[in-house]
């Protein structure tokens, strides 16, 4: 069973517990004697049944347990220390069991809503604040139902209640003595004085666009969704001219993964402010990276993003060869892009083709009709990549893959999610039972350049309420914070940085580092054991545990963030901070 599974399972039996508990006591306070005792059973076993799952997360990481350990075990054990003596003494007025149930559904709820709103890391605040939760509901019900609680237990009630409220909800972390990013500070642009041989100008409007044979309303660089593709060789300076015609969220470029000076990097109230609409901002850097890239905005991400703000990038290291072919899958107003292309190739001729997800979720590419290889990921080419048949990838949000083959005499379709994006004749293949490749295992290996670490960070990723803003929000966060809470990595130029990512929350996280490339070391304990893997977009998904490191070489304070960019919104955002 996946840590992931283990979560999920978790969580059913937690709620099937506080549910049965709440029901068998509501059962005998309207003296159902039969139901109340069934109900009390189930209650039990699934409270029995949680320990297992909370001893196995507890083997599988601190992370995955410790407010279950330390918050649900005691409640738990509370709960059964106060129902089970007296369900065994088998009361002849089932009415009389009815309090310690509900004071058992309480404390099961209290339990639940713990691990649900606030997560990782355990607090005292909330262990209180669900302590206090669970003492008022019994004394209430028990009022309710005719049974008097002794002054103690009322006097013990207030006590905790107000110990919860001096010590905090504990909902939030404090920030700390951690340093602030800084935000919409002035910002001092040390652009590369070399002349550009390359120039663009992408002009940002709402327009009208074809999305798969519909008008649809959308935001685009001049008029096109995706935006014009930019190319360049190595070696060539490019300047992009960015301007806002009639964008009111505002519009930046961020060039996704390629690894510009810090001032190039596009993100709003961090490397620069928004380009409002009449404004203009001019972007240069070197193309000293080749490969498959894009660029998108990062201002009002989320919906300038899944509105059309965004386009390919590509580097080549020389003329091109054979046929080189991107494919940038994105969906617009529900309909999926690009339109279906098919091409006569022939036989013989080198084809690679760059698959671009620019969506928020991960999605399944299978190559029908021809070996492969996988020749880069994230624009850095594998080292011994194999070739692969009948294969499927899955490529994160904001992920890149290059697959090259030598175009046989019969036509080769790529399918994305099923649906045919690209091909050079007519192929029906069913691709949906392929094994996927894990990038972990393929290629060939070579040594991890680093043994010790300057800076260790851990990630724990989760969902939590945030009380902070004035209106309350569930929001994705980093260990129990969300943005602008989180405490940015602060890192020195020249250090070896190890991130542990942990998805200790039901969804996938496709995590997202700015100006670097990790390189991955580990997943759930096991060594990565290909190629090195130097990658900008990886999914961490639920109950996984990533370890990847990197080499703090280009200064500045760079966004570190979740690119389903409707949880980077909600939260998920931090960033690295060179001292
Ligand atoms: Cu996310």
């Amino acid at each position: 069973m996946t840590t992931g599974s283990l979560l999920a399972a978790d969580l059913v039996i937690a709620l099937l517990a506080a549910a049965a508990w709440l029901g068998g006591g509501a059962a005998s306070a309207v003296r159902r004697r039969p139901l109340a005792l069934g109900l009390a059973a189930v209650a039990l076993i699934a409270t029995l049944a949680r320990a297992i799952t909370i001893t196995a997360l507890a083997r599988a990481g601190w992370w995955f347990a410790a407010e279950k350990v330390l918050i649900a075990g005691p409640l738990s054990l509370a709960a059964m220390g106060v129902a089970g003596p007296r369900l065994l003494r088998a009361p002849a007025d089932i009415r009389a069991v009815a309090v310690p149930l509900l004071f058992a559904g309480y404390a099961a709820t209290g339990a639940l809503l713990v691990t649900v709103l606030h997560g990782y890391p355990a607090s005292a605040g909330a262990g209180l604040l669900a302590v206090a939760g669970v003492v008022t509901a019994t004394v209430i019900s028990g009022r309710a139902l005719g049974a008097r609680p002794s002054r103690t237990v009322s006097r013990v009630a207030l006590a905790v209640a107000v110990a919860a409220l001096v010590s905090g909800t504990g909902l939030a972390v404090a920030p700390g003595a951690a340093p602030a990013v800084p935000h919409d500070h002035a910002y001092p642009t040390a652009r590369i004085a070399d002349e550009p041989n390359r120039r663009f100008t992408l002009t940002a409007g709402t327009a009208t666009v074809d999305a798969g044979g519909r008008d649809v309303a959308a935001w685009a660089f001049n008029g096109q969704v995706p935006g014009p593709e930019l190319t360049a060789t190595v070696g060539d300076v490019l300047e992009v001219t960015l301007r806002n015609r009639d964008i009111g969220r505002g519009v930046t470029l961020h060039w996704h993964g390629y690894d510009v000076p810090n001032d190039q990097d596009g993100v709003p109230g961090v490397t620069q402010a928004a380009v409002r609409p009449g404004q203009e901002f001019v972007y240069r850097f070197r193309a000293d990276q080749a490969g498959t890239y894009w660029y998108h905005t990062h201002s009002a991400s989320d919906v300038g993003v899944r509105m059309g703000l965004y386009g390919v990038l590509v580097v080549r290291p020389g003329p091109v060869t054979g046929l080189d072919v991107t494919v940038p899958v994105h969906t617009l107003a529900g309909r999926p892009l690009p339109a279906p292309r098919v091409e006569r190739v022939e036989a013989g001729v080198p084809v690679r083709l760059r698959l671009i997800n620019t969506d928020s979720t991960t999605h399944r590419y299978a190559l029908a009709g021809t070996a492969f290889r996988v020749a880069a990921i994230d624009g850095v080419d594998l080292r011994g990549p194999t070739p692969l048949v009948d294969t499927a990838v899955l490529i994160p949000a904001g992920g890149r893959y290059d697959l090259v083959f030598d175009a046989p005499a019969t036509p080769v379709a790529l399918f994305v999610d099923g649906r045919a994006v690209y091909s050079t004749g007519p192929v029906s293949t069913a691709t949906s039972a392929w094994p996927v490749l894990d990038p972990l295992g393929y290629g060939a290996t070579a040594a991890v350049p680093w043994s010790r670490f300057d800076k260790t960070f851990t990630l724990v990723l989760d969902r939590g309420l945030d009380l902070r803003k004035l209106l309350p929000r569930y929001a994705h966060t980093v260990n129990g914070a969300a943005d602008p809470d989180i405490p940015p990595q602060v890192v020195r130029l020249g250090d070896v940085v190890l991130f542990t990512i942990v998805n200790r929350s039901q969804i996938v996280h496709p995590w997202h580092l700015h100006g670097h490339h990790v390189l991955v070391l580990a997943r759930d304990g096991e060594p990565a054991a290909g190629s090195p893997l130097w990658l900008d977009s990886f999914d961490v998904r639920p109950g996984e545990v990533w370890k990847v490191a990197f080499r703090a070489d280009n200064p500045g304070v760079w966004a570190n963030h979740c690119h389903n960019l409707a949880h980077a919104d909600a939260g998920m955002t931090l960033h690295l901070m060179y001292s």
